[in-house]
């Protein structure tokens, strides 16, 4: 049965590519599972038809048969219980890529959202740039702790690219290109061997290619305001 998932049909720029359909999708990818789509233009993740399936009004979601599922991690976790290819057949294997998928989202992420919001989504707020420089310090002290952990291994585990390693690389890049993760060479190198799988580019893709629609008016006057904001600052 062909899973069904949902994804927006517009975001700004700074955002495609970004959006975490795109785990889902990889995952999807990994394990050679064909899937359909369904979109939501901005602002009917909010509505209840989609809160139903998601009571944060968010995307992704997961369909399949009678299942519906939100959050990514535990969607990407799902798939690889049901697909060969992204656990470890053995348990401790699999405990151990479970571990990294929560490093990932729990340990990793969240200093890395923090800065998405000082710098993006509440950049014209007068406490982002205060904030901006111990926002910093923690994700340098997180990427530090990785990459020690990290050292010269080619995946997280080892040798066996895993869930944890898909989450882990999807969370890194979004800092792909700024000082705090270059600072990294193996960190850099580990995202880049994530990246140039043929899962990831296929998933990719299909993100970018689903950005068809346009934006609520509300949206980009919102825009306006940040890019203004970013000229008066810069
Ligand atoms: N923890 C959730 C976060 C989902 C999330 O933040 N989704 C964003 C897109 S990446 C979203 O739908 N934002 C729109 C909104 O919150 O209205 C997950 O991993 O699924």
């Amino acid at each position: 049965m062909r899973p069904i998932i949902t994804a927006f049909d517009w975001v700004p720029d700074f955002a495609r590519g970004q959006v975490r359909d795109l785990r889902v999708r990889w995952a999807l990818e990994e394990v050679g599972q064909a899937y359909d789509v369904v979109y939501l233009s901005q602002g009917e993740q909010k509505a209840a038809p989609h809160r139903s399936r998601q009571p944060f009004g968010q995307v992704p979601t997961y369909e399949v048969g009678d299942l519906v599922l939100f959050e990514s991690g535990a969607i990407v976790q799902h798939i690889a219980d049901t697909h060969d290819g992204l656990f470890p057949a053995d348990p401790s294997g699999r405990a151990r890529a479970i571990e990294w998928m929560y490093a990932a989202l729990n340990t990793v992420e969240p200093p890395i959202m923090d800065h998405a919001i000082a710098t993006l989504f509440e950049a014209d707020k007068p406490w982002s740039k205060p904030r901006l420089p111990s926002v910093m310090q923690r994700i340098e002290a997180r990427f530090g702790e990785l990459s020690d952990r990290l050292g010269d291994r080619r995946w997280l585990d080892g040798d066996v690219f895993t869930a944890g390693d898909l989450l882990m690389i999807a969370v890194l890049r979004i800092m792909e290109g700024d000082a705090v993760l270059a600072a990294y060479p193996n960190l850099v190198a580990y995202v880049a061997r994530g990246t140039n799988r043929p899962a990831f580019a296929r998933a990719l893709e299909a993100q970018m290619a689903g950005f068809t629609g346009t934006p609520p008016p509300a949206v980009l006057a919102w825009l306006e305001r940040q890019k203004a904001q970013q000229g008066e600052t810069a």
